[in-house]
C-alpha cells in the first residue's frame, strides 16, 4: 500500500499578522477551522492549524513536530536566531531535558508555597491602596493599575532581580513575543532598543546579580550539584525573564476583562473565592493570552488530507483551538460552569508551561483581594487592544471598582 499524496491543501492570502486580524482574530480563524485540519498561509510560505484535535495531537507529538528550529516564522535550518536559543523553549529532547528537570521543581506547586501568604497580602495592599481615599467606587486602567503593577510587584522579586532596570522587563517581552511572528512594522518598532533591553536581561542573568534567595539563585544551585553546566544556568534564568511577566500580565488582563463584561459570573466567584482558578484557566482558554506558536516538521507528515513536507514551519493556533466549536460548547462564551481543562493555553506536552503555577498564583492573589473589597467591576470606556504578533493583549481596560 502507498500512501496517497496530498489531495488537497487549502490555502489563504490572508495575512494572520495584519493590525486587521490582531485587532480581532476570530473571524480569521474560524474561517483557517472550516477550511481543513492544514491550511496553507500564501502570504508566508508556511502551513497552519486551528482545530482543537489537530493543534492538541501536534503539540503532544514533540518527536513529528520538532521545537529545536525556533518557534516562531524564523526557520533556523536556513536563519540565524535573533539571540542564543532556549534552552526550554527552542530545543528538543535530549537537549531539552535537564533545563525541564531543573526548572520543573523551582516553580512547583509545592516550592511556591512560600510566597503564597506574602503575594495574597501584596494584593490586598494594592486593592487597598486604590480604593483608599476613593468614594464608593474608582475609575482606574486596570492594566496599568492591576494587570501590570501586580506581577511586576511580586515576580521580579520572586526571581531574586536587584530594584534597577525593572521597567525593562515588558517592553523586552514585547519584543520577544512580537519576533515569533513574522518581520513586520511591530518588529520595526521594538528594534530599535533591543540591543539596549537584551544586554540588561543578560546582565540580570548572572549568578551575582540575583539575590540568595529566589528562583534565579535555585537555577545556578542546580549547576553546582552539575543537574545542568554553569553555562546553561544564565540561559534558563533568562527563560524566566522572557516568559514570566508579559504573559502573566495578560493573562491577568484577560481575567480582569472577562469580570468586567460578565457580572454575574463576578458575583458568581465573589460567592465562592475557591472558583479563581477556574475562572483563571477559563479567561486563559478564552483570550489564549498567547495565540500562537510554530513547530517545524521532522519528516513528511500526512495530517488529513494534507502532505506538510519535511523541514517546513507549521503555526499552530492555540488561540483557534481554545474556540473550536468541534471541541467546546459555544466556545465564546467565558462560563465558569465549564471545565477548561484541555484547553491549550499553555501549550500541551513536554513544553507545557514550567511557570503555569506561578501564573495561577498571581491571579488567585489578585482575585482574593478584588472579590473580598469589590461589589462591582464594570466597563467605564471602550477597552484598546495592544497589537502583539504573539500575544493577545489590552493596551488599556478602563474600569470602574465599586467598594463592597
Ligand atoms: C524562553 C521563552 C520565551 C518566551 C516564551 C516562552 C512561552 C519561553 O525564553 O524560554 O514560553
Amino acid at each position: 500500500m502507498t500512501l496517497s499524496p496530498p489531495a488537497t491543501l487549502p490555502t489563504t492570502d490572508v495575512d494572520p499578522f495584519s493590525h486587521e486580524v490582531l485587532e480581532d482574530p476570530l473571524p480569521f480563524q474560524a474561517a483557517l477551522r472550516d477550511a481543513g485540519p492544514v491550511v496553507h498561509l500564501d502570504r508566508y510560505g508556511v502551513y497552519a492549524m486551528g482545530r482543537h484535535e489537530h493543534v492538541h495531537a501536534a503539540l503532544r507529538n514533540w518527536q513529528g513536530w520538532v521545537s529545536g528550529a525556533g518557534v516562531g516564522m524564523s526557520n533556523w535550518r536556513y536563519e540565524e536566531p535573533w539571540r542564543p536559543p532556549s534552552l526550554l523553549l527552542e530545543t528538543d529532547p535530549p537537549h531539552h531535558d535537564a533545563p525541564r528537570a531543573v526548572l520543573e521543581p523551582i516553580l512547583s506547586p509545592r516550592a511556591l508555597r512560600r510566597l503564597r501568604a506574602h503575594w495574597f497580602a501584596d494584593a490586598e495592599d494594592l486593592v487597598d491602596a486604590l480604593l483608599d481615599g476613593a468614594g464608593e467606587s474608582v475609575q482606574l486602567d486596570a492594566m496599568s493599575a492591576l494587570a501590570e503593577t501586580f506581577p511586576l510587584r511580586v515576580f521580579p522579586d520572586a526571581v531574586g532581580l536587584g530594584r534597577e532596570g525593572r521597567e525593562n522587563l515588558l517592553p523586552y517581552g514585547n519584543h520577544l513575543f512580537n519576533a515569533f511572528g513574522p518581520d513586520n512594522d511591530l518588529v520595526a518598532q521594538g528594534a530599535g532598543r533591543i540591543a539596549e533591553l537584551s544586554a540588561w536581561v543578560n546582565a540580570q542573568c548572572a549568578r551575582e546579580a540575583l539575590s540568595p534567595d529566589g528562583f534565579g539563585a535555585r537555577i545556578w544551585e542546580a549547576s553546582d550539584r552539575a543537574d545542568i553546566t554553569p553555562a546553561q544556568a544564565p540561559l534558563i534564568v533568562r527563560s524566566l525573564l522572557s516568559a514570566g511577566v508579559d504573559t502573566t500580565v495578560h493573562g491577568l488582563g484577560a481575567i480582569l476583562y472577562a469580570m468586567a463584561t460578565h457580572p454575574e459570573q463576578w458575583q458568581r466567584l465573589r460567592a465562592d473565592p475557591t472558583l479563581a482558578r477556574i475562572a483563571f484557566d477559563e479567561a486563559v482558554r478564552w483570550e489564549s493570552p498567547v495565540q500562537t506558536f510554530f513547530r517545524v516538521a521532522d519528516t513528511d507528515t500526512v495530517v488529513g488530507d494534507t502532505l506538510v513536507p519535511e523541514g517546513r514551519k507549521i503555526l499552530m493556533f492555540l488561540g483557534s483551538a481554545n474556540r473550536d466549536p468541534r471541541r467546546w460548547d459555544d466556545p465564546d462564551t467565558f462560563d465558569l460552569s465549564r471545565d477548561p481543562s484541555g484547553h491549550v493555553g499553555f501549550g500541551m506536552g513536554i513544553h507545557q508551561c514550567v511557570g503555569q503555577h506561578v501564573a495561577r498564583l498571581e491571579a488567585e492573589a489578585l482575585l482574593a483581594a478584588l472579590t473580598r473589597r469589590v461589589e462591582r467591576i464594570e466597563l467605564a470606556g471602550t477597552p484598546r487592544r495592544h497589537h502583539n504578533n504573539t500575544m493577545r493583549a489590552f493596551g488599556s481596560l478602563p474600569v470602574r471598582l465599586t467598594r463592597a
